[in-house]
């Protein structure tokens, strides 16, 4: 196994540049800021930084609507502070992945601005424009080319009222899909990779990435899909995810831009909707596609149709689902692992417990369940210090695109707006996207200016200065997780099996390898159960890390972990 690839043993950081340090008071987290904060990265001891997008961008949605692909956005500083950090970064032995995002553009970039120019543009074609659904006047109710419900509310389609002709966006109407059929796009987009490979970045975080081939009939046309129950839209995923061409353009991009380059390159595709069966083609290396991929099955488990109607996650179901992901890609493909990301609300408030009695032991409970898996832990800013949901209380509190939509359509839908308003609040993005808690002083050490988006009141509690030195601490607790899967080749390889599949408070499950067992246990609640009952394999066994001190052999208390090696 001596030809295992370096991110099997890997844990990656991820940091949201608006929201990690900011250097220079405009309230904004910024390139010279990260820097700054490079110590607390090598003392958690993760070996890549994913950076979210630092592109020049209007920034409708953060960075991920970008205007121009090789420049930095003034908000985070310039191209030769992005030199330095890289070169800082891979001072200390770390590792810099970039986020890439060429499903879309935004509605700025030079690309689109001479796309809509005319319908004779030689660009035209770059981008999804359709007239209007035939035997209807374009503007009129309806008239949109396809039915398809935009993931930020609304219609997948705009009116270019100076064309006549509608313009596709997955996403919010200043992200206009990028027309992956035309060789002219995908030439374009993997000389910019290209670019940035050669400055030395060390691979890519693909922004959804298998939404780039559309289901297309040989005439052009799309296809409506299924009415979505009750809103006005129906859902057009079925032609825009993993579409016909996706593992072509896939093997297409790692010839085009990967194939020859040095092995220490690094790719995960983000793919909303993707299967076991799917991730298990992107992932062969056979293949050449990507590394693995951000798979989003687990994050879908606590709702019921979509994400504004939270219902309380079952274990047996979580147990099902990483289950099979597990035994899915134990053979061939790899795993990413992650609770919380820039999109995500904070795993410690939504599958743990952030009341004052069980935050920091949920916290790592939850790490603990997560980190022992076999695959790549991904690590959010902030998680590794047990950061929890904001106490957001109006709608002025909320900064997100994806939620002012939702509050604007639900509300012009007739529903009540408090009723919205609570809806949106365990669940909005913007739940993680508050400023990193440094330290306990007035903006929690992230800004001397006014923030962008309010910090957490229990920054005064919960932050990293006051973790750095205390053993017991969540951040501690993510040091010991990194620094295990660093030692032990059998966390990093080992086989899993899952144990008590249908225990409904406790997760537990063996990795293997080579003579050695790891057994991991963890009480997902706050009620205590006997140990000696469940698994008294365990009871005996060596403790090789655990979240509390002194653990009873024979009880696990509330929200306890245990990993114990097996005789
Ligand atoms: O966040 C979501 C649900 O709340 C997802 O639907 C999310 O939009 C989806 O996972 C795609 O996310 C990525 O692309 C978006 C961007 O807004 C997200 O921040 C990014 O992670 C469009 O670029």
């Amino acid at each position: 196994m001596t030809d295992t690839p370096w991110w099997t043993s890997a844990v990656v950081y991820q940091v949201y540049p608006r929201s990690f340090m900011d250097s220079d008071g405009d309230g904004i987290g910024d390139l010279a800021g990260i820097r700054h904060r490079l110590d607390h990265l090598a003392d958690l001891g993760v070996d890549v930084l994913w950076l979210s997008p630092v592109y020049a961008s209007p920034q409708a949605d953060n960075g991920y609507d970008i205007s121009d692909y090789q420049a930095i956005d003034p908000t985070f500083g310039t191209l030769e502070q992005f030199d330095e950090l890289l070169a800082e970064v891979h001072e200390r032995g770390m590792k810099l992945v970039m986020d890439l995002v060429v499903n879309h553009t935004s509605d700025q970039h030079p690309w689109f601005q001479e796309s809509r120019a005319s319908r004779t543009s030689p660009k035209r074609d770059w981008y999804w424009w359709r007239p209007a659904r035939a035997g209807l006047t374009a503007g009129a109710p309806g008239a949109e080319p396809t039915n398809w419900h935009s993931f930020f509310s609304g219609p997948t389609w705009e009116l270019d009222e100076a064309s006549g002709e509608y313009y596709l966006h997955l996403f919010d109407r200043t992200q206009p899909d990028l027309n992956w059929e035309n060789p002219q796009v995908r030439e374009a987009i993997y000389a910019m990779m290209r670019w940035w490979l050669d400055r030395g970045v060390d691979g890519f975080r693909m922004d959804v990435i298998n939404m780039i081939s559309k289901d297309v009939a040989p005439d052009g046309s799309l296809h409506d899909g299924p009415p979505l129950p009750g809103a006005p839209y129906g859902d057009g995923s079925a032609s825009y995810l993993c579409g016909p061409r996706i593992h072509e353009f896939l093997q297409e991009m790692h010839r085009e831009v990967f194939a020859g380059r040095p092995e220490r390159l690094l790719t995960v595709g983000e793919m909303p909707g993707v299967t076991v069966e799917q991730a298990r083609l992107f992932t062969d290396p056979a293949r050449a596609e990507v590394d693995m991929v951000f798979q989003f099955e687990h994050v879908g488990l606590d709702f019921d149709g979509d994400k504004w109607h939270a219902r309380p996650l079952r274990l047996t179901d979580l147990k099902a689902s990483f289950g099979r992901w597990q035994a899915g890609l134990a053979e061939v493909g790899w795993n990413s692992l992650y609770w919380d990301n820039h999109d995500q609300p904070r795993a410690v408030s939504r599958f743990g417990d952030d009341s004052p009695e069980h935050r920091r032991d949920s916290a790592t409970c939850l790490a603990t369940l997560l980190h022992l898996h076999r695959g790549t832990p991904y690590v959010y800013q902030g998680e590794e210090l047990g950061m929890a949901n904001a106490p957001f209380a109006t709608l002025a509190d909320f900064r997100d695109v994806e939620s002012l939509n939702h509050f604007a359509q639900a509300v012009a839908a007739g529903h009540d707006p408090e009723a919205v308003l609570a809806a949106i609040r365990p669940v909005s993005r913007d739940n993680a996207r508050t400023p990193v808690q440094w330290d306990a002083t007035e903006h929690a050490g992230f800004t001397t200016g006014t923030p962008w988006i309010a910090v957490n009141p229990d920054h005064r509690e919960w932050n990293a200065a006051a973790q750095r030195t205390d053993p017991r601490s969540v951040l501690a607790h993510h040091r010991a997780l990194i620094a295990l899967r660093h030692a032990s080749r059998t966390v990093q390889l080992g086989d899993f099996t899952m144990l008590l599949p249908g225990h409904e408070e406790v997760y537990a499950f063996t990795r293997s390898l080579d003579g050695e067992t790891l057994l991991v246990v963890c009480n997902v609640s706050a009620t205590a159960h006997s140990l000696a009952d469940l698994l008294p394999a365990a009871v005996d066994a060596e403790l090789v890390l655990g979240n509390l001190p002194d653990p009873d052999p024979l009880r696990l208390a509330a929200w306890e972990a245990r990993v114990v090696r097996l005789p």
